[in-house]
């Protein structure tokens, strides 16, 4: 990785003191949990994610939609955090008044020891009711996650499908979640966006919130992205390879 930009980008971090992490699924991609892109290795290869995470195709078939969540949940179970993950946490605890801002509907971040990400998409671990919204228990681990349909529990109170606790596409995100990124974005002056292809809205609009408002910008990605233009530095490289050497460089600090 360019010593110069991991420099320039870990003197901003040093000098931070309001700082927001925004990640996407590139920051669980090196614990082996498939970004969003290429979730569909596997029986999912044939299908189009933007069409499966959808409102429309949960009503079409609900069993294979339940049973995509399924696997990617068993995914995450077998997953571990990754030195991102710990890395990000590491930040949280130098700079309390950190916000993690996450597209992932992973648990990673947590188990990383995050105190409280926001998930602007939902969770895997949230499922709920597709009629009354009451929270159901997360099924548990199966021995054997089936690679294919499983069929949804019903709603304890009303019988109804329970759905997964993610936003589809064409779904409103949680208004709670989504204004407390904003606020978060309007009030740091350092933003970090990790491993996000910055495509999908309104989310990808935090970086830019934050950006208008005079923060500093570090972006890690190995790929292009369109906030390229946005950030004031751009770390071209994995995730768990960079932020160790971004909080060493900010801090002296050996990340775990
Ligand atoms: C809404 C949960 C309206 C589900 C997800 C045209 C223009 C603009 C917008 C739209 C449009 N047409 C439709 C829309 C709206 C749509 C949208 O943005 N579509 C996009 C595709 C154009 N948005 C919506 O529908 C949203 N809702 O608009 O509602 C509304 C308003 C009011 C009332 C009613 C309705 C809802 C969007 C949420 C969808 N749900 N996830 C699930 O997970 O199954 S989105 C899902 O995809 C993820 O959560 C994530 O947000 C997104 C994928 O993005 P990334 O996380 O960035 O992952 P990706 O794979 O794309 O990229 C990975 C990156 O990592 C890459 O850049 C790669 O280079 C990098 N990487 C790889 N390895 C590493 C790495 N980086 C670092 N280290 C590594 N090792
Ligand atoms: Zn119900």
């Amino acid at each position: 990785m360019g010593q110069r930009a991991v420099r320039e980008a870990g003197a901003l971090l040093a000098r931070a003191r309001r700082v927001v992490v925004f990640t996407g699924a590139g920051v669980s991609a090196e614990s082996g949990v498939p970004t969003f892109r290429d979730a569909l290795t596997g029986l999912w290869g044939r299908f189009d994610a933007q069409r499966l995470a959808t409102p429309a195709a949960f009503a079409d078939d609900p069993e294979l939609v339940w049973g995509w969540y399924e696997s990617r949940r068993a995914a995450v179970r077998r997953a571990l955090p990754n030195a991102a993950h710990v890395a990000v946490a590491a930040i949280e605890a130098r700079l309390p008044g950190t916000v993690v801002v996450t597209q992932n509907v992973d648990d990673l971040h947590e188990r990383a020891g995050s105190v409280a990400p926001i998930h602007l998409h939902g969770s895997l671990f949230a499922p709920r009711c597709s009629a009354c919204a009451a929270p159901a228990p997360v099924p548990p681990a199966a021995e054997e996650p089936g690679e294919g349909r499983s069929a949804p529990p019903r709603c304890g109170r009303c019988s109804a499908l329970v759905r997964p606790g993610v936003v589809w596409f064409g779904e409103a995100l949680p208004a709670a979640a989504f204004e407390a990124a904003v606020e978060a974005a309007s009030a740091c002056d350092l933003l970090l966006t990790v491993g996000t292809s910055g495509l999908v809205h309104p989310a990808a609009e935090i970086p830019l919130v934050a950006a208008r408002l005079g923060a500093s910008v570090v972006q890690v990605n190995p790929g292009e992205t369109p906030l390229d233009g946005v950030a004031d530095v751009n770390l071209r490289a994995p995730a768990a390879e960079v932020l160790p050497e971004l909080v060493r460089a900010a801090w002296g600090v050996d990340v775990a």
